[in-house]
């Protein structure tokens, strides 16, 4: 099974579950600065030009963080990456979900690609002030579905790779200061072997 990535892109989450299920891999640095997502080599593999991409041995390809995700707990049960009942699969695609699709495509995505969202560049600090303000509002989200809880559906699961990744960006990337159990979230997830050897292998350092 082979997994496309760039170094601190949302591809880290699924670096990470891929670590921390057991199952042998190879991660693929694809260069989306240079625009390798756009060459026939890659597009040929996912026509949607995005990282993550996970092609199985089988030569299948699977897209989308969440399917990604929930595949890669569905089929390796040894590593409880599924969370147990119906209520914690629920958490789990809930904050999978909303990191994903609303934290990260709609709040970051506004901060840092503003011409997507508005041609005009006259409108790109307005743009970038409400992508900051919805990435905000979703860590506020996240605090409290923190609460009283290690991680978003009680013990370690794939609903936490998500999480994981926006929060690395809002530390080390925008530099914000972390609400009490996000930061506590964060510091769990860097001491996991899994993560260190995830952050390692991309060569990134947490502050
Ligand atoms: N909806 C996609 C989003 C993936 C995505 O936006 N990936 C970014 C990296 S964080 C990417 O590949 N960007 C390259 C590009 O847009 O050209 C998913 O859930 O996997």
């Amino acid at each position: 099974m082979k997994l496309f990535y760039a170094p601190g892109a949302c591809s880290l989450g699924i670096h990470v579950l891929l670590e921390e299920s057991g199952a042998p891999y190879q991660a693929e640095w694809l260069n989306i600065r240079e625009g390798a997502q756009f060459k026939p080599e890659f597009t040929a593999i996912n026509s949607k030009s995005k990282v993550p991409t996970l092609q199985k041995d089988d030569g299948s390809v699977i897209t989308e963080f969440p399917a990604i995700a929930f595949w890669i707990a569905a089929t390796n049960p040894g590593a409880k990456l599924m969370p147990a009942t119906a209520d914690g699969q629920a958490k789990a695609l809930e904050a999978t979900d909303y990191a994903v699709a609303t934290i990260h495509m709609q709040g970051f995505s506004r901060m840092f690609r503003p011409v997507n969202f508005a041609p005009a560049e006259g409108d790109h600090e307005a743009v970038k002030e409400k992508g900051r303000e919805i990435f905000v509002k979703g860590l506020a989200w996240l605090d409290k579905a923190l609460e009283g809880k290690d991680y978003v559906a009680g013990d370690f699961s794939f609903g936490d790779a998500a999480p994981f990744y926006v929060v690395f960006w809002a530390k080390e990337r925008l530099k914000l200061d972390l609400p009490a159990n996000v930061a506590g979230f964060y510091k769990r997830m860097l001491a996991r072997p899994a993560v260190a050897k995830v952050m390692a292998a991309e060569g990134l350092v947490a502050a």
